[in-house]
């Protein structure tokens, strides 16, 4: 189907009516729902749809590059990118395809590409939606064959919640973490889960496979499960920051939050002919007040 501005994106369904939505612009989901057609990933009301810009939610993809950590501009250039649909998408064992509705994309260096980044890199998206409703997001980048490079990647993943203030992550306890608003020094978290009263910008470092985030007020929580990325990016914007960006609504940071799949404290090399994969599955449970997951 045609885009906002004319670009193709590909909807998925599944046979309960699950659906997810993905954007050959940046290879970004910008849509992911449920059964009953809830909206489960936050998209700005005030995002803008102007290319190269990548829009303010869903699940941009930051590559190859993580934040401004780099000679390139912030998160890289393919979320900026238009991508391809894969039509002869490469054999995946039968789990990550198995009664899934998926598409493949991908995403190859442009002659100004390889101007600001000089890598030979192929980079395959499959995004899938199984019957279930879950969402797997799988990247695989290798380097066709040019000298060793290395990058650092997060799926910039724009949750939809109720109220911040009534959110919690579990699974981050007691982990380490380099905090952005303190010229990213490393701090230790204590040993409670994560809550929100003010701006936070981290990055969780050395965390487990299953991270879960507990929307209270709807009694719903967000599992997160991952491979090959061994951090997490946690961001709510606040007031402030919120005030800052023209793409956000003042208040919009109550109803969002970020937590990133990632791998940026140690970028990730590979050499010709190597190939790293990098998979995020996104599913919903109702949840009662204690997190069964
Ligand atoms: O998700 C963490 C973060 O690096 C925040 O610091 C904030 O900059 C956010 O990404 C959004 O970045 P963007 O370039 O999309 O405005």
């Amino acid at each position: 189907t045609k885009d906002w501005n004319g670009i193709d994106s590909i909807v998925l369904r599944n046979p309960r009516g699950a659906s997810a939505r993905v954007s050959l612009h940046g290879g970004q989901v910008t849509s992911w729902r449920n059964e009953q057609g809830e909206e489960l990933l936050f998209t700005s009301s005030k995002a803008i749809f102007k290319p190269p810009k990548a829009v303010r939610g869903g699940i941009p993809i930051c590559f190859p590059q993580f934040g401004n950590c780099g000679s390139l501009k912030q998160h890289g250039f393919a979320r900026n990118k238009i991508w391809t649909v894969d039509e002869n998408p490469p054999p995946l064992s039968p789990s990550d395809s198995h009664g899934k509705s998926f598409v493949d994309l991908l995403l190859k260096p442009s002659e100004e590409d390889l101007r600001c980044w000089p890598h030979s890199f192929e980079f395959r998206l499959r995004v899938s939606l199984a019957a279930d409703g879950s969402l797997t997001l799988i990247s695989r980048i290798r380097n066709v064959n040019g000298k060793p490079f290395s990058f650092s990647f997060a799926y910039n993943t724009y949750l939809s919640v109720s109220d911040i203030s009534e959110v919690r992550i579990e699974g981050l306890e007691t982990l380490d973490y380099l905090d952005n608003l303190c010229h990213k020094e490393r701090f230790t978290e204590q040993g409670d889960a994560i809550t929100f009263e003010s701006e936070v910008d981290r990055v969780y470092l050395s965390t487990p496979k299953v991270v879960a985030v507990l929307d209270h007020e709807r009694k719903r929580t967000y599992v997160i499960r991952k491979e090959g990325l061994p951090d997490v990016v946690v961001w709510n914007p606040w007031e402030k920051q919120s005030k800052s960006m023209a793409d956000f609504g003042d208040e919009e940071y109550k109803q969002m939050l970020c937590v990133n799949g990632a791998a940026i404290e140690k970028p990730v090399t590979l050499k010709p002919g190597e190939e790293w994969t990098g998979r995020l599955e996104l599913s919903v449970v109702a949840s009662t007040l204690s997190s069964e997951h």
